[in-house]
């Protein structure tokens, strides 16, 4: 296939680059696209040395498959010119996720809905690493209402914001200044920020709306009672996610980790008693989503499971999920 990555300098536009080699995704050619600012620059790339070159909706012409990495705005105004140009584009922005006529997907749960469509969507990164763990206990358990509470990494803000994380970390440490900020709304080194995008009418944000909207339209429960708490934490690029559910019928832990031992995309991480559960430390550059601490909820009777999940948000979050569509693209 020849492949285009748009947004190929970004930290998911990386990360798609080395997740395609890794995987051995069939490229017969690879070309990179990014902003003026970075045209011309040369990268080494497992399918050859690569020059960056400046978008332009012509060059897609020439492209099989497009995985862009940029922004909603600018993923609305190019991918449907790319489509009608006969390209397949797998778009890692929010602009399309919950437009019926595309699917979005994590394969896991939902790789069916990819059919013959030729623009399909990639989930928010807190999304896809929640869904793969909660669909293989909705199959065996059912859902009767989903709580999360989140702990993302500065990788969510993209290579700015891991950037900023670790400058403004060394100020603190090395000159004893106060930290910065910039990309987050309050300096995120030695902090926690309980805000993730903007805050909507309702009180959530829209990282904490997305989780519900999302989730819903990948399991394929548009009426799941479902909420999120989306908080920032001063770690590098792995989401952590505690989640909560009452299941439809009794659920055990011992029941539960053994549906999710069978589940694709998910690593059973759970020895408490010997301090073995998820960590980002654990889970960076892992495809698996580690899934832990798992035990019986109280509150909700025999019915009641409390998770915590560990998933790399640039790889299931991001890369890995859209190069994981890719390849049922092309097994289609
Ligand atoms: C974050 N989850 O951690 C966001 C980043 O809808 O694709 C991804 C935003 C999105 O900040």
């Amino acid at each position: 296939m020849r492949v285009g990555i748009v947004g190929a300098t970004g930290a998911v536009g990386r990360e798609l680059v080395d997740v395609l080699g890794r995987r051995a995704f069939p490229v017969s050619s690879l070309r990179l696209f990014a902003s003026a600012r970075s045209a011309g620059m040369k990268t080494t790339t497992p399918f050859g040395e690569t020059e960056i070159e400046e978008f332009s909706d012509a060059k897609m012409r020439d492209l099989d498959l497009a995985l862009l990495a940029v922004s909603g705005d600018f993923a609305k105004a190019h991918a449907p010119r790319m489509v009608e140009a006969g390209v397949t584009v797998v778009d890692n922005s929010s602009a399309f996720r919950l437009q019926d006529n595309v699917p979005l997907v994590v394969p896991e749960v939902n790789a069916s809905a990819i059919g013959a469509h030729r623009l399909i969507a990639n989930p928010n990164c807190t999304t896809a690493i929640l869904v793969v763990a909660l669909e293989p206990l909705r199959q065996a358990f059912g859902l009767r209402r989903v709580i999360v509470s989140t702990y993302q990494a500065a990788s969510g803000a993209g290579a700015e914001g891991m950037a900023e994380l670790e400058r403004e970390t060394r100020r603190v440490l090395v000159d004893g200044a106060k930290p910065q900020h910039d990309v987050f709304r309050w300096p995120l080194a030695f902090n926690v920020i309980p805000q993730i995008d903007s805050f909507q009418p309702n009180a959530y944000t829209r990282e904490e709306m997305k989780v519900v909207w999302e989730s819903r339209k990948i399991m394929g429960l548009p009426d799941l009672p479902i909420s999120c708490t989306a908080v920032r934490i001063p770690t590098m690029r792995v989401h952590a996610e505690a989640v909560t559910i009452e299941t439809e019928r009794p659920v055990t832990p011992e029941a539960a980790r053994e549906v999710l031992r069978r589940a694709p995309g998910v690593k059973v991480v759970d020895d408490p008693e010997n301090g073995i559960y998820p960590m980002p430390l654990t889970a960076t550059g892992q495809d698996d989503v580690e899934a832990g601490r798992i035990r019986a909820n109280p509150v909700f009777g025999d019915r009641g499971l409390d998770i915590f999940l560990c998933g790399d948000q640039l790889l299931k979050g991001a890369a890995l999920n859209a190069v994981q569509i890719a390849e049922r693209l092309k097994a289609a």
